[in-house]
């Protein structure tokens, strides 16, 4: 597996950055998590567009263009070989000195790693799966926009851990008006009487890729839906509940802290939705 820095390729073992590099010391950086189906680069555009936005919502200057950077990321998964799999582009602030100044690090760094993708036991998939609520609240705008796709994640990982130790593999975060977010690394939907619901970018969800294809496929079957404000009460008095993410898909959620969602079985519309999107992909 070939890493690519800033314009060279390097084996994993010898893909490494500086100690002095500002993504390390502050997490001073954005990145995507994207997939590659059958050769192809999944909604590539999409995130080289979401990236730029991060970037710019921190004043980080990319040091190539946006066409640039997708035949980049094209040249990277065509390098690799890779048919299915995963690919994270991370862009730093760069190598700098001790001090939080961004003006000391001259130059952003540009890394494109492209892995095995990690898929879920097929069985989440049949069964769904439980989530809990977190204790760890989703930045809310004043303090870094959620939208902002950036390398600080450690609220996302607290909940994890919470969700790890609850014996879950999600929990969702709230923000600091106690609606719903959406997950760790995943944004979340609920239906209910046949609509479908999700929590606006406003609430503090990420603007996933996969939640907007999700809607498009949804207007597209025709099941009405809507962002909107969505409370604890309405995810655990849901008919369904499910998340998505470039790595979840569409993954059925079945419980949620102890509440059964619905009949306690991944909902029909979740199904229509989730095939939906197989399909789309199948289609390339
Ligand atoms: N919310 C958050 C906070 C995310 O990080 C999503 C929602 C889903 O967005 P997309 O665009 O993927 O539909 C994400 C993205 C991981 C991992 O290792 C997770 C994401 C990205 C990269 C890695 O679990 N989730």
């Amino acid at each position: 597996m070939k890493v690519y820095i800033d314009g060279n390729y390097y084996d994993k073992e010898q893909a490494c950055v500086s100690v002095f590099d500002h993504g390390l010391l502050y997490g001073d950086g954005v990145f995507e998590g994207i997939r590659i189906y059958n050769g192809t680069v999944f909604k590539l555009r999409e995130h080289i567009v979401r990236l730029y936005q991060s970037a710019k919502a921190i004043l980080l200057h990319i040091p190539m263009a946006m066409a640039e950077m997708q035949a980049q990321v094209e040249e990277v998964v065509k390098v690799n070989n890779t048919h299915d799999g995963y690919i994270r582009l991370v862009v730093t602030r760069g190598r700098g000195d001790l001090g939080l100044d961004p003006a000391k690090c001259p130059k952003a760094s540009v890394i494109i790693i492209v892995a095995d993708v990690e898929l879920y036991p097929p069985e989440y998939y049949a069964k769904g799966i439980e989530i809990i609520t977190s204790s760890s609240r989703r930045l809310p705008v004043d303090g870094l926009d959620p939208r902002i796709k950036s390398l600080n994640y450690l609220n996302n990982i607290m909940a994890k851990l919470e969700a790890k130790q609850a014996g879950c593999l999600e929990a969702v975060m709230l923000n600091k008006e106690g609606y719903v977010a959406e997950c760790t690394g995943d944004n979340i939907f609920v239906v209910k009487e046949g609509r479908l619901y999700t929590p606006t970018v406003y609430q503090g969800a990420l603007d996933g890729i996969t939640r907007a294809t999700v809607l498009e496929l949804a207007q597209k079957l025709n099941i009405p839906c809507e962002a909107r404000a969505l409370s604890c009460y309405d995810l655990y008095n849901a008919d369904e509940c499910f998340l998505t993410g470039s790595g979840a898909e569409v993954m059925p959620v079945t419980a949620i802290d102890g509440r059964r969602i619905g009949d306690g079985k991944p909902g029909v519309i979740t199904h229509r939705l989730l095939k939906a999107f197989r399909e789309f992909i199948a289609a390339g």
